[in-house]
């Protein structure tokens, strides 16, 4: 759409505003002069048209940041961490009059509060961006930074928590002017000719045309973010509540001790080098991989696991019949397909459970099965051989992580975990289903979308010090990183420099054959740049596969390579 034959006057607007007054009729056909002062009436109801946009663009952006961290991870939610920083900056005795005034309402009182005040601002920043472009719009980036800060100092530190508040911000401010620009364009005669306009338009003239076109436009984009705004808004509220409820739940829900406790990390286990992941990854730091849009909200008091299929006795499990059982702890680490030769998509956690294997023994298996489909509450699915769970390692339905109830994004109240195997054949989180089945019949999610029926991990290493491209100084450089083989256990690691002879790294004692292993190795370096791999060999001498392939089907292969730039 063309600008208004006001461009380049001062933005005072009047006379557009005027025949862009969406709420009453004009008299004349409003094209005419674009320099022509508005009536007062018209003036306010044009400004109630910026306030009402500004309002409908910060709601849009509250609900965007919703939605988002709701996709994401709850604890994401600019509005939550804004509100908790309120809540905490506000002195005790307001907070305990608050609470005694609106009782256990009082949570839903502060929320509908805070959604007013951002009304407000927003109607405001409309105000202000229809007097003089982006003032309203540097409004919204204000308050984009503030649940930005508020969420970085109250989550971790993530990109996801950037994203989410930034994409919310930006997607607020881009409505907002783009919904200004709107109000205050004049009927631009050019358009006016090619505007589609209804008949009854048309016969009152182009110009006119364009006016109603124009303002047909800026009432449909309004009214339809308002719309999505409000429909956001309630399935974010929807969600928001569930997962509150929820994490209550887990809160208060209490473990178990294990009937056996984790093997005890060996001493040396954890090389000290600076810049080394932690060999128990934090659960806030476990990677996540799923295709959940919306974390799952699964009420532990209703949970319930079947086990039908080809078995003997179909079973139903409640968690307080899996708590009761002599679970047992294990350190195990569990990587993901999609993990590229270097990647992070690995991790190392306690897990508290059950072993499948005893549960599978209760049911009793059919001859002739050979597989058992996993699946979750949303019908996502995986198919892990059964033998793999029915043999002695100790694959668990797990309901503790790193000594707390799973988190929600890694499956509470119950997942599976199994060493040895890619997470997509085998650690089915928010787990409602083992169907002892048999390859020939049934097949995991992943399966027919290109990746292999049978995923074994292979045996990979990674250097983590020094990061690729850092310079480093001429001496002993120290090199840490980590190598697994899960279930079988790594025998070696080497390191070569420009692809020379492979040096022995010191390997690092295990937890156990389950887990990654960290290592190190000094190298004499003098000055230049040069390139460092590494390679895992297993317990039995296998060592990892040196051809590069890609992750697609069954795993990425290949030597991790690094560039080290030693300083003069
Ligand atoms: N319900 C469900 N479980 C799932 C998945 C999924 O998409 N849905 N993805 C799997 C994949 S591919 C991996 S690698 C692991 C990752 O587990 P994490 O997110 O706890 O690290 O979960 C597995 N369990
Ligand atoms: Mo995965």
């Amino acid at each position: 759409m063309a600008k208004s034959g006001a461009a380049g006057a001062p933005r005072t607007y009047a006379g557009e505003v005027n025949s862009f007054q969406p709420l009453q009729e004009t008299a004349d056909d409003g094209a005419t002069s674009p320099g022509r002062s508005g009536t007062d009436g018209a003036a306010r109801g044009s400004r109630r048209w910026a306030a009402a946009s500004g309002a409908v663009a910060a709601g849009a952006a509250v609900v965007i940041g919703e939605l988002l961290a709701g996709l994401f991870s709850p604890s994401l939610s600019p509005l939550t961490a804004v509100g908790g920083a309120v809540i905490d900056a506000v002195p005790p005795g307001v907070k305990d009059w608050a609470i005694s005034l609106f009782g256990t309402a009082d949570k839903a009182v502060f929320v509908g509060g805070m959604l007013l005040v951002i009304a407000a601002v927003g109607a405001l920043a409309g105000i202000l961006e229809q007097r003089r472009r982006f003032a309203g719009v540097a409004v919204i980036a204000v308050f984009g930074l503030v649940g930005l800060s508020a969420v970085l100092t109250r989550a971790q530190m993530t990109l996801a928590a950037a994203v989410v508040a930034l994409a919310a911000a930006l997607s607020g401010a881009l409505l907002l002017g783009w919904l200004i620009r709107r109000l205050h364009e004049g009927p631009p005669a050019g358009a006016a000719r090619t505007g589609a306009g209804t008949d009854a338009a048309n016969a009152q003239g182009p110009a006119r045309t364009a006016t109603t076109a124009g303002r047909r436009t800026f009432l449909q984009v309004l009214a339809a973010s308002a719309g999505a705004t409000a429909v956001g808004g309630v399935m974010a509220a929807v969600w928001r509540g569930a997962a509150a409820g929820i994490s209550t739940a887990r809160e208060k829900l209490q473990l178990p001790a294990a009937a056996s406790q984790a093997p005890a990390i060996p001493a040396g286990a954890e090389v000290g080098l600076d810049g080394m992941q932690p060999l128990v990854t934090p659960n806030r730091d476990f990677y996540r991989i799923d295709t959940a849009l919306i974390v799952p909200s699964l009420d532990p008091e209703s949970w319930v696991l079947r086990v039908t299929g080809m078995v003997e006795q179909e079973i139903e499990l409640n968690l307080a019949d899996l708590l009761a059982k002599p679970l047992v702890e294990r350190h195990v680490t569990i990587a993901c397909v999609s993990n590229e030769v270097g990647g992070d998509l690995i991790g190392n956690a306690r897990w508290l459970g059950w072993p499948v294997r005893e549960l599978l023994a209760l049911a009793r298996p059919q001859a002739g099965a050979d597989m058992v489909l996993s699946r979750s509450s949303d019908g996502w699915t995986a198919g892990t051989p059964l033998e793999v769970l029915t043999d002695q390692r100790d694959a668990l339905l797990a309901v503790g992580m790193n000594g707390e109830p799973l988190p929600l994004e890694h499956g509470f109240p119950v997942r599976m975990i199994v060493p040895g195997l890619y997470g997509y054949v085998s650690a089915t989180k928010w787990l409602t289903e083992l169907r002892v089945t048999r390859f020939a019949d049934d097949v995991g999610y992943w399966t027919p979308r290109g990746w292999s029926d049978r995923g074994p991990i292979k045996t990979s290493s990674r250097i983590d010090v020094p990061r690729t491209g850092r310079r480093v100084g001429a001496g002993t450089v120290m090199f840490g990183g980590v190598a697994w083989a899960q279930h079988t256990g790594i025998g070696r690691v080497e390191l070569r420099v420009n692809r020379g002879q492979w040096q022995a790294a010191r390997l690092a004692p295990g937890i156990s054959l389950d887990t990654w292993y960290q290592w190190q190795l000094g190298i004499e370096l003098t000055p230049g740049q040069y390139e460092v791999q590494v390679r895992a060999t297993d317990v039995s001498g296998e060592p990892q596969v040196e051809e590069r392939r890609p992750v697609a089907p069954d795993g990425a292969t290949g030597f991790h390579t690094i560039r080290v730039d030693v300083n003069p």
